[in-house]
């Protein structure tokens, strides 16, 4: 049967299986845009298409699923670059559909022409121009599959406005993608199986490093039935988080440049470590050189081209994380590590005595009580969105994830303003879920324009915004590493109370520790959106920190006693570079 370009399109995206994309139009996807009318896809009117690509991504991260997100010409389509940078620094799967001029135009610098494959060459798995109708139900279907197979990430299609103009026959079953050049699921040779064995059943002091990559092969279970089966205990990324429980007795909690110190110090004395789905980010390994010294690495991981890529490895199994264990684990031998697991838990030491929440209450609110209670009342259910900055950091330390998919979190490229679209997306792949918001007062004030697409969807989520008055992460840099000399950190805020009320949203305000209870009671019993104004302490930093390229067991510690309580020399108790 005939259609025209821009009917193929949402034809496509229908048996994609998309019933929500996030967009904004214009006239290069206009006629696309007119087709949609006679379609059952539910389109969100975003207010930024940076924030179309966020939630397309948020939606993907929530479902599992590929997110779709859908803009103009020019800066329609510059204005994604940053959400697929952040997709494609994530690896979620996500496709773009963005229109552009007429195929006559293209090079002429003709009104709202840009090169947007060009521009989005780098930060795309893979992206297409389409100049005619005859294309587009091929290159949809081929976008969608990328997307999602291999490792994940973002794809864009490009089509001219001529292309969504014209008709030809369509036909789903000739369109069916055909990529010969394209190897997604690629297998480990068995000799590297057997060399990962030997390992494995020697090790004394192993370790698994767990990343993203659990989450997306979808390999929990295998994970942890390898954990238990060897008693090897289980380090964390960021964006890990969530693909074993919190609450497994194996696993540790996080690593990396704000990980806990036990969980550093573990990585470098293992003498084996495991790295399941993660890719060695700077800001997990500190100083590349001093990694893991004592320690044999086999890594398994879907993107060949991430193994010896930073941390040069002994095994690099090249396969999806699941299949690969599966194969794996019958070799995998019972063991017994518990004098390994016992030295771990004595690491933990004075870690508690230096946790914020074991401090007497001296009347200051701190971002640590916020999240603590917000995981407490919603008793660790929620999927929680957070945005960039110091409480990203706190969220990842206080809300103790044990779902998969519970927590969002822009990791790789570390995006401010990705949480309130995000969680958006997020609301849309799961609607009887309660999402959460965790955001700084900075990185909220980014994409805070989307509040009116809550409102115009009359979408529920709750929003606790880490007010410090400060850029804080920045100013923790500055505080640390350029003498308190804070440079455009310190930051004006509007009235988010007032804000909130502006958008007939409900906003709250809250002061004191004692009053952080009420509001997330609150605002779960409210049946719509509330934002939350947390005023927190304004110089609290996010303890441990492993300075950016030092190594990773040289890490700041918080002082044992409330800095903000007291005067005078406080600093001298941060152990600057101590090694314990
Ligand atoms: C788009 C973007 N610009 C700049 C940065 C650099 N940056 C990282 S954290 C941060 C401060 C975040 O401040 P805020 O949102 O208030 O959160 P806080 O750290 O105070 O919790 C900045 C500016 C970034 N990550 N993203």
């Amino acid at each position: 049967m005939k259609r025209t370009g821009a009917q193929t399109v949402w034809e496509c995206l229908v048996r994609e299986g998309v019933k929500t994309i996030f967009g904004y139009p214009g006239g290069a996807i206009l006629p696309t845009y007119d087709a949609m009318l006679d379609y059952p896809i539910h389109h969100v009117l975003v207010r930024h298409e940076q924030g179309a690509t966020h939630m397309a991504d948020g939606y993907a991260r929530a479902s599992g699923k590929v997110g779709a997100a859908i803009a103009t010409s020019g800066p329609g389509a510059t204005n994604m670059v940053t959400g697929i940078a952040t997709a494609m620094m994530d690896s979620s799967p996500i496709v773009c559909i963005t229109g552009q001029v007429g195929s006559k135009a293209i090079g002429s610098d003709a009104f709202q022409e840009t090169d947007v494959t060009g521009v989005t060459l780098p930060v795309t798995k893979h992206n297409y121009l389409v100049t005619r109708a005859e294309d587009i139900a091929r290159t949809i279907r081929e976008a969608f599959y990328i997307a999602a197979s291999g490792r994940p990430g973002p794809v864009l299609v490009d089509i001219t406005k001529d292309a969504q103009q014209s008709s030809c026959e369509f036909d789903w079953e000739a369109a069916a993608p055909q990529l010969p050049g394209y190897r997604p699921n690629l297998r480990a040779l068995p000799e590297e199986f057997q060399k990962a064995l030997d390992l494995i059943n020697n090790a004394k002091r192993p370790l698994i490093l767990a990343g993203h990559g659990i989450l997306m092969s979808g390999a929990r279970k295998q994970v942890l039935e390898f954990a238990e089966r060897a008693q090897v205990p289980i380090a964390m990324t960021l964006l890990g988080l969530g693909a074993i429980p919190a609450s497994h007795p194996l696993n540790l909690g996080m690593m990396g440049m704000h990980g806990e110190a036990w969980v550093n110090n573990a990585i470098q004395q293992a003498d084996l470590l495991l790295a399941f789905g993660m890719r060695f980010d700077d800001r997990v390994t500190g100083n590349i050189k001093t990694y893991a010294l004592n320690a044999k690495k086999i890594h398994i991981e879907i993107d060949p081209s991430e193994i010896n890529k930073n941390v040069k490895v002994d095994v690099g199994i090249v396969g999806d994380l699941r299949e690969t264990l599966d194969e794996l684990l019958p070799g995998v031998k019972s063991a017994d590590h518990s004098e390994w697991i016992d030295h771990i838990n004595e690491m933990k030491g004075d870690t508690a005595v230096r946790d914020i929440q074991s401090l007497p209450d001296s009347g200051h609110l701190y971002a640590a009580h916020v999240i603590n209670d917000i995981w407490h009342y919603t008793s660790g259910k929620a999927i929680v969105v957070s945005d960039v900055g110091q409480h990203q950091m706190w969220e990842a330390q206080y809300y103790k994830h044990d779902d998969e998919r519970s927590l969002i979190t822009s990791g790789g490229l570390g995006t401010m303003g990705f949480a309130l679209p995000a969680a958006i997306g997020a609301k849309f792949a799961c609607p009887d879920k309660e999402v959460w918001v965790v955001a700084g007062d900075g990185g909220f004030q980014m994409t805070m324009a989307e509040l009116a697409t809550i409102a115009q969807e009359n979408l529920k989520i709750n929003i606790a915004i880490i007010n410090n008055g400060y850029l804080g992460m920045v100013r923790q840099w500055q505080e640390f590493f350029y003498e308190k000399r804070y440079a455009a950190t310190p930051m004006l805020s509007p009235d988010f109370v007032k804000l909130a009320d502006a958008f007939d949203i409900k906003g709250v305000r809250v002061t004191k520790r004692s009053e952080v209870q009420v509001a997330v009671e609150e605002a779960r019993a409210h049946p719509g959106t509330v934002i939350m104004d947390f005023r927190v302490e304004q110089e609290d930093s996010v303890f441990p920190m492993v300075p950016a390229g030092a190594d990773l067991q040289a890490m700041i510690r918080r002082p044992k006693r409330d800095v903000m309580a007291e005067t005078g020399a406080d600093e001298s108790e941060w152990d600057l570079g101590a090694t314990k």
